[in-house]
């Protein structure tokens, strides 16, 4: 990892309100996030999300809605900055592809790649899903539905401005077999290899008619179209950190991104358009590039246009915030599709949050103000003699190698998410079996006090380090504990996790 981290989103289209699929995908930026602050600096990571606000979709979306389409981005924008307030999502930026910052830079692109000689103009004929915003070519539609949504397509004939992809297909396989962490996890990579082998790419045609579509970004050099969505869209990962200088040179402090965090359904735009859109542009690749699952109900995926989304706000105000954001990266690997049911939510929060979590806390505390008055014993007073299971799990954390630590982190830098809540949770469910198999309500009896000490003293080492590494994935529980624990004197309060009837 390179000693700043600069991260992104998809830029959400704003033809509906945000869905779990959404929080999913920013939750797990926000998390990466926050540990890359704590590793790296608060000043040293740039979290960038937005809203995709051109093109026919949400043109569509503000007709019914019977506002402009300006108007109706104006108010969905506003859900998306809200649902992300109310999921505590730690942004440093936020982009709409609508502000004049993104504009500028849409055209700047293309005049560069016109002058160039890798736009040009030629007459298109070929299919066009309107609900994906994405062009087929004939081989790929079957029936005259969209190979991705089902839905039917159109069959469009006009005439356009096209990007030279073909031009550049070779390199984009070498560079891609070149640098293997680029696309991530394996398995898309090797899907975005087979199709860059198997297919011979169209040039991507990247304007539409104005007289069909107005909603978009003219192009500089025909104002008679505007800019095809998803190449003024991708564009925003640079116009929001740069900008190109008078040369056709891009200047940014944050370029090349370290991540693109997306799920598969818009991997190939990410993993071929973007990277031959920089590479024609004399633009550095991003570091990485990581397509993760989706989010099912009832094993269809959960979207917008299928109508079968989840509310976030609704699982929020019924588990807790930190209980959502735990369920959505805990139950699921990174990178494989999950289905979702409040049921699997429940389940979680009972056995690990209430059960493990929240029990471990409650009890320590309980014990410290039984036994010691609310005073956290002080481990610097004299030397402290841990009982074996009590030097072991001391070892984990604060041993040479800090294994504890090591272990949840790199986890963490892997994307393998549910795996690092694994590794805290090993922890948590030792320090519980410690309580059990101590038994300290005999060492209390038997005026044992140093020994209660060692114990204590163990458990409180667990939940400060446990709080800790929590802190990116569950903020407001680990700063909870941390003020219950205190620094010398408990402030005991209720039950993190109070269980729920299921
Ligand atoms: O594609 N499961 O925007 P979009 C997991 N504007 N993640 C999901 C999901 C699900 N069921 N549904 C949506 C666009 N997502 C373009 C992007 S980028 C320059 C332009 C998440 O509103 C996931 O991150 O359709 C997915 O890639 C994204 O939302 C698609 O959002």
């Amino acid at each position: 990892m390179k000693s700043k981290f600069y991260i992104t989103t998809p830029l959400y289209y704003v033809n509906a309100s945000p869905h779990i699929g959404h929080s999913y995908t920013t939750i797990a930026a926000d998390v990466l996030s926050r540990y890359m602050r704590k590793k790296l600096g608060e000043e040293n990571v740039w979290f960038l999300t937005g809203t995709d606000e051109h093109g026919q979709k949400i043109e569509k979306a503000a007709e019914a809605a019977k506002l402009t389409a300006q108007g109706f981005a104006d108010c969905v924008v506003l859900k998306f900055k809200e649902l992300w307030k109310g999921l505590n999502i730690s942004y440093n930026d936020f982009i709409r592809t609508t502000e004049e910052r993104h504009v500028k830079t849409v055209k700047n692109a293309l005049e560069i790649l016109y002058k160039k000689g890798d736009i040009y103009e030629d007459k298109y004929v070929g299919w066009y899903c309107t609900p994906c915003e994405t062009f087929w070519i004939d081989s790929q539609v079957i029936d005259e539905n969209c190979p991705d949504c089902k839905r039917k397509v159109e069959r469009i004939s006009e005439t356009n401005y096209f990007f030279k992809l073909t031009k550049y297909q070779d390199w984009l396989l070498s560079y891609i077999k070149d640098n293997p962490d680029f696309i991530k996890p394996d398995s898309r990579k090797e899907e975005v290899l087979r199709f860059l082998e198997l297919n011979k790419l169209n040039d991507l045609c990247i304007s539409r008619p104005k007289e069909r579509l107005s909603w978009g970004i003219p192009l500089p050099f025909a104002p008679g179209h505007v800019t095809y969505v998803w190449f003024d869209a991708l564009v925003n990962y640079i116009s929001a950190v740069g900008e190109f200088n008078a040369d056709g040179k891009y200047q940014s402090r944050w370029w090349p991104a370290q991540l693109h965090l997306m799920a598969k359904d818009i991997l190939r735009q990410h993993a071929v358009y973007w990277p031959i859109m920089l590479h024609a542009l004399g633009i550095e690749m991003p570091e990485s590039i990581f397509a993760h699952g989706w989010w099912m109900l009832e094993e269809e995926k959960i979207s917008k246009s299928r109508g079968n989304v989840v509310n976030p706000v609704d699982i929020v105000r019924r588990y807790g915030l930190d209980a959502y954001r735990y369920f959505l990266l805990r139950d699921v690997p990174f990178g494989l599709d999950g289905n979702f049911s409040e049921e699997a939510v429940i389940k979680r929060y009972n056995s690990d949050l209430a059960n493990d979590l929240g029990n471990l806390v409650y009890r320590t505390l309980t014990m410290i103000e039984k036994y010691f008055d609310g005073n956290i014993p002080d481990s610097k007073e004299g030397r402290i003699k841990y009982d074996l299971k009590g030097q072991k799990i001391i070892n984990l954390i604060e041993g040479e190698d800090f294994v504890f630590k090591k272990v949840v982190g790199k986890a963490i830098e892997d994307y393998n998410f549910s795996q690092s809540l694994t590794e805290i949770w090993n922890i948590i469910n030792l320090a519980n079996k410690y309580v059990e198999e101590t038994k300290p309500w005999n060492l209390a009896k038997e005026s044992k006090q140093k020994e209660l000490r060692a114990f204590i003293t163990v458990l409180v080492k667990v939940i400060r380090n446990v709080a800790e590494e929590l802190m990116p994935f569950m903020p407001d529980t680990s700063s909870a504990i941390l003020e219950q624990l205190g620094k010398d004197k408990i402030n005991k309060g209720d039950p993190l996790f109070p269980r729920l009837l299921s």
